[in-house]
C-alpha cells in the first residue's frame, strides 16, 4: 500500500484483510476510511475502498433480512395510495411538531399530538381534485441506519415515497437536527435533491469493460485515459468483468461508486420548519435558509398553532416533483380525479398508466387544450401532454 497512507491507516486495513467475520471486516474498513488522509493522490484507494465496504454492508444486510424473513407484515409497510409523502424528524421531547402538521393537512390523529407514536399515522391531504398521501412516520434517532429505535424499518418506508419532508423546530438547534437526518439517510444509501448519476453499467458477454463517454460534458472529464482506468478498476473490483459503461454527463468516481450500488435511490426533499410562532425562532429560520438552502430549494416556514402553513402547497409539491395533472375522459365525461404523471409525459405514457391494452390497441387520441389555439386536436402517442390537458383515447 502507498506511503500516501499513514500508519494508522494501514495499520486499520492490515486489520481488514486479517479480520476473519464480516463485522470484523466492516469495522477495519470503517476505521481506515476513516483515517486514510483523502486527496488526489489517495482518490482511487477510497473510491475502491468505499465500493467494498458498501459491498460488505450488504452482505450484512442481505444475511439479516434471510434471518428474520417471518412473512409477518410489518405495522412500518404502508400501502402507497397516490403521491406519498413522508414527515421525519429527529427524536425529541416535546416532538418537533409532525403530528400537529399531519392533523393540520389532513385531519388526522388529533388526539396523538403531544404523545410519542411507535408507529407510523397516516391520513389523505386533499388539494383541490387531488389526493396527497401523508405519511407521519415516528422520530429518527442517533443511530436509526442501523436499527436503533425501528430506524431500519423508518428508513426502508422512504426508499419508495414521492417526496421527503425534514421537519424542523426552529425552537432547538437547527444544525443537531439537520445533521442527524442527513447522516442517517446518507448512512441508509437515501440521496437527497441530487439527480442519479448521469451512467449506465450494462453487463455484456464481451469479456471486457469498455467506457464511452457519449455527451460534450461527460468529454470534459479532465484527464480522460486516467479517469477511464479507474473506472475500470472499480468495475473490476465490484465483481462484473464484461460490461458498457455509458456516461452522459459530467461524474466523479464517487458517483461511479454509487452507480455499482443497487441500494442506492435518489429521493427529493424539503424541509417544513415548525413553531414559527414561538419567539427566537425567525433568526433560526434565517440560519437554516443561510447553511441548507443550497441542498434544499423549497424551505417553509410554519406554524400549525397560528394556521401558517402555505395554501398553495398542492401545487408546491407538484412543481418540485416535476408532475403534472391530466385528466382523462371518456364518453364526454371527464375524470374528476387527475392522473399525475411526469412533466414531458406523452400520450404513450398515459395510455400504459391507465391500461396496457389501451396502449396495444391505440388508434389515436384527442387532446383537449383550454386557451390553445385547436381546442380539440387529433394526436399520436408521441404527443406530449401538458398540466391540466384532457385526454380522449380512443382504440380499435
Ligand atoms: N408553539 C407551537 N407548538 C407546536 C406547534 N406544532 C406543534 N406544537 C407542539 O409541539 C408538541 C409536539 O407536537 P407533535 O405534533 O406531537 O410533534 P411530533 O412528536 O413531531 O409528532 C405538542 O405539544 C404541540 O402542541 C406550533 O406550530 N407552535
Ligand atoms: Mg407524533
Amino acid at each position: 500500500m502507498s506511503s500516501n497512507i499513514g500508519p494508522e491507516a494501514q495499520a486499520a486495513y492490515q486489520r481488514y484483510l486479517d479480520a476473519s467475520s464480516l463485522d470484523e471486516k466492516i469495522k477495519g474498513l470503517e476505521e481506515f476510511l476513516s483515517l486514510v488522509p483523502k486527496h488526489k493522490a489517495t482518490e482511487k484507494i477510497v473510491a475502491l475502498n468505499k465500493s467494498r465496504l458498501a459491498k460488505l454492508r450488504r452482505q450484512k444486510e442481505e444475511h439479516k433480512q434471510r434471518l428474520k424473513s417471518t412473512g409477518k407484515v410489518s405495522p412500518f409497510s404502508i400501502k402507497k395510495e397516490g403521491l406519498q409523502i413522508i414527515l421525519i424528524s429527529d427524536y425529541h421531547t416535546p416532538g418537533v411538531g409532525k403530528t400537529s402538521l399531519l392533523n393540520f393537512l389532513t385531519g388526522a390523529a388529533k388526539e396523538k399530538i403531544g404523545k410519542f407514536t411507535a408507529i407510523p399515522v397516516i391520513g389523505i391531504y386533499n388539494y383541490h381534485e387531488m389526493r396527497f398521501q401523508i405519511v407521519d412516520m415516528p422520530s429518527l434517532m442517533e443511530g436509526a441506519s442501523i436499527g436503533v429505535g425501528n430506524g431500519k424499518e423508518i428508513l426502508s418506508q422512504l426508499r419508495s415515497c414521492d417526496l421527503i419532508c425534514l421537519c424542523i423546530d426552529l425552537s432547538r438547534n437547527i444544525e443537531d437536527q439537520m445533521e442527524l437526518m442527513l447522516t442517517e439517510l446518507s448512512n441508509s444509501d437515501i440521496r437527497i435533491n441530487i439527480p442519479a448519476p448521469p451512467i449506465i453499467i450494462e453487463k455484456t458477454g464481451s469479456n471486457k469493460i469498455q467506457v464511452f463517454y457519449l455527451t460534450k460534458e461527460a468529454k470534459n472529464i479532465p484527464d480522460l485515459v486516467n479517469f477511464t482506468e479507474k473506472i475500470k478498476e472499480i468495475v473490476h473490483e465490484n465483481g462484473v468483468r464484461n460490461a458498457v459503461v455509458k456516461i452522459f454527463g459530467e461524474i466523479t468516481l464517487e458517483q461511479v461508486v454509487d452507480a455499482l450500488i443497487p441500494a442506492i435511490v435518489y429521493k427529493k426533499a424539503l424541509i417544513l420548519a415548525t413553531k414559527g410562532d414561538l419567539p427566537h425562532t425567525e433568526a433560526n429560520f434565517k440560519l437554516l435558509k443561510t447553511f441548507y438552502s443550497d441542498k434544499f430549494s423549497i424551505l417553509i416556514g410554519t406554524s400549525t398553532k397560528k394556521g401558517n402553513f402555505p395554501n398553495d402547497f398542492g401545487d408546491i409539491i407538484l412543481e418540485f416533483l416535476e408532475k403534472i395533472k391530466i385528466f382523462t375522459s371518456q364518453s364526454g365525461k371527464v375524470a374528476e380525479k387527475p392522473l399525475l404523471v411526469d412533466v414531458g409525459a406523452k400520450v404513450k405514457d398515459i395510455a400504459l398508466k391507465i391500461h396496457r391494452s389501451f396502449l396495444e390497441n391505440f388508434e389515436y387520441a384527442i387532446i383537449i387544450r383550454k386557451n390553445a389555439r385547436q381546442k380539440r386536436k387529433k394526436v399520436g402517442l408521441d404527443y406530449k401532454m401538458k398540466n391540466n390537458d384532457i385526454i380522449e383515447l380512443h382504440t380499435t
